[in-house]
């Protein structure tokens, strides 16, 4: 019998277990008595995201969400049928609380760093159910900042809900033809339902929606937040406003909406994107007539959050992949984890994938501070400009790890039943979606403000990460990062003198440079800390690293 060579596929443990990052950094940050409560719900997570939930998104892998518009009679019915990963997603979700955490506040400002840990490690495993996700807690969250009593008290059990059949998602249409990014060019138009009698059980005036949403995701959810033109208003974002909408009626037919499709996407393939007419549907204003792109920022704001964590779990899960396989793969003579060249590749998508961890759970923390009413106004500033600089950072590196990931498995990486491509196409959604990296490098630049205080709240939180560190290993690390920070500094200045159009042309490389060396501080940071009490080296190789791999991209031919 000719022997023929198996390969043996890559494996996942406990995602939480066979996790250092995390691990080590929830020891630092968080009160050893409040890990002590929150680590059995870390380990059940970790646990069904490397067994159960892995095993059924690779068996899933064909299934995508079907959109039956009619049904035989001839009636429109536009149902959507998911998928069945995203059926048991959703019940997992709701169950372990991965939106409610953050709202339950057990552990007061800790409650938002331990639901992203949990969203971190249940999203790989889950075809981006995270979406949905994200926009409820973005939705809960902004209801909560509009102090609409009714909205509130009508929708927030639902959203933050561990019974599965209590609980509700939310979609977030704010896309229509005229743009993704310039949302103040929505076309869709609001009335004021003349028909008083039909006014919603809130006890509020109903308002009716005309238009064509263009790019909704997650059109499954009971409830979304959306943008349109109250009659008579100006253009531009402050003529919109946010409205709030119950998608179905008691019997489950739709409002006045019509599916007109699924969107055919690159990735994200289990989202059920769609394009949405909406005909007189009713909605509830949220707050105002008016100021809708402002009103629906916090939403923005966790979303991006989300964003920055999805950016990092899927990071986690290549790396995971690629270096179990490196145990279980021989060529010319030894296992991959034998030769050197191709761990070092491996080293060098960690410290990215580190570097990106420590600057989203720091977004993480600042937004639970913020939530639990512990921040000062220098952290409101630096929160501001840290959540589009992390979100913009984060999503340009999990393409490129992603990809060379996949590319560490060689030819099998390129083979879809391996269950891989679908990471590098799901990657690709993340520096597109909640603003590209252009919007958010002039975000970035309009949260910086008219004065300097929201950069000197970086400068600060640079130099308090730094003050720390001591060891010889991490001295050229942190002076690369005051070097790249005082040459963004300076760049600054400069831009400003010469004017807009030198600014906005420079806004990209700026904006990664303060990314980056925020990422670098923060990993110093960290470095230091997980030397002093756990002898971790680890870490030392990864800010080692992670230093010499292009931190400062700011051009010095911009003027
Ligand atoms: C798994 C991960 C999670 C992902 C789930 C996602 C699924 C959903 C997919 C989508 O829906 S993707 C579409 C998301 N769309 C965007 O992210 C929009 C991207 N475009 C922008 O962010 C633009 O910068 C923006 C629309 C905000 C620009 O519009 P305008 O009309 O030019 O706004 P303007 O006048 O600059 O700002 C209006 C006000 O909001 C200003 O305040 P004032 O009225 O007090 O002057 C701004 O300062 C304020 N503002 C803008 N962005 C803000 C903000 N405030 C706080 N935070 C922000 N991020």
């Amino acid at each position: 019998m000719i022997m023929q060579f198996q390969q043996v596929p890559p494996a996942l443990g406990n995602q939480y277990e066979d996790d250092p990052v995390l691990r080590s950094y929830l020891k630092r940050s968080i009160p050893s008595d409040v890990l002590r409560e929150i680590e059995p719900t870390l380990v059940e997570m970790g646990e069904l995201a490397g067994g159960e939930l892995y095993q059924m998104q690779l068996a899933d892998r064909l299934n995508e969400p079907k959109l039956t518009q009619w049904d035989a009679w001839g009636n429109r019915i536009d149902r959507i049928e998911l998928t069945p990963l995203w059926r048991v997603a959703e019940r997992i979700a709701a169950e372990h609380g991965v939106v409610a955490t953050a709202y339950e506040q057990k552990h007061d400002r800790f409650s938002r760093v331990h639901q992203c840990a949990l969203a971190y490690l249940f999203t790989p495993s889950t075809d981006i159910y995270s979406c949905p996700l994200a926009m409820t807690d973005g939705a809960a969250r902004t209801l909560l900042g509009s102090g609409n009593s009714a909205l509130i008290e009508r929708a927030l059990p639902h959203f933050t809900s561990r019974d599965p059949k209590e609980f509700w998602t939310s979609g977030q249409w704010m896309t229509e033809l005229t743009g993704g990014s310039d949302v103040g060019a929505s076309e869709t138009i609001a009335k004021p339902d003349p028909d008083l009698t039909r006014n919603s059980e809130l006890g509020t005036r109903n308002w009716l929606l005309y238009g064509r949403k263009w790019f909704t995701s997650a059109a499954t959810s009971q409830i979304a937040l959306t943008l349109a033109r109250p009659e008579g208003n100006p253009d531009g974002g402050r003529g919109l406003a946010l409205f709030y909408v119950e998608m179905r009626d008691e019997q489950g037919h739709l409002r006045n909406i019509s599916i007109d499709r699924l969107k055919d996407k690159l990735g994200t393939r289990k989202v059920p994107t769609a394009e949405l007419t909406l005909n007189g549907t009713p909605a509830q204003l949220v707050l105002g007539t008016t100021d809708g792109v402002r009103n629906i920022t916090p939403l923005l704001n966790i979303t991006r959050l989300w964003n920055g964590i999805s950016a990092v779990s899927l990071m986690r899960r290549s790396i995971a992949l690629a270096l179990d396989y490196s145990h279980k793969r021989s060529a010319f003579g030894s296992l991959l984890s034998e030769k050197p060249l191709h761990m070092d590749t491996l080293a060098g998508l960690q410290a990215e994938m580190e570097a990106a961890f420590h600057f989203a759970f720091l977004v993480a923390e600042l937004t639970g501070r913020a939530e639990t009413g512990e921040i000062d106004e220098e952290q409101t500033l630096l929160l501001r400009l840290l959540t589009p600089l992390m979100k913009l950072t984060t999503a340009r590196q999990v393409v490129a790890v992603v990809s060379e990931a996949l590319e560490a498995f060689g030819g099998a990486g390129y083979v879809e039943d391996t269950g891989l491509p679908m990471l590098l196409r799901d990657a690709q959604v993340l520096p597109i979606w909640e603003g590209t990296t252009n919007v958010l490098a002039l975000d970035a630049l309009r949260a910086l403000g008219p004065d300097d205080r929201a950069f000197k709240a970086l400068k600060a939180e640079v130099d308090h990460c730094l003050a720390s560190v001591h060891d010889q290993r991490l001295l050229e690390p942190a002076r690369i990062v005051q070097s790249a920070l005082a040459h963004a500094e300076s760049w600054l200045a400069e831009a400003m003198k010469v004017g807009t159009p030198a600014l906005e042309a420079g806004a990209r490389r700026f904006s990664l440079t303060l990314g980056r060396l925020m990422e670098l501080a923060l990993l110093c940071r960290h470095t230091q800390c997980a030397r002093d009490n756990e002898s971790d080296t680890r870490a030392t190789r990864a800010a080692r690293r992670f230093a010499v791999s292009g931190i400062d991209l700011v051009a010095a031919a911009d003027f």
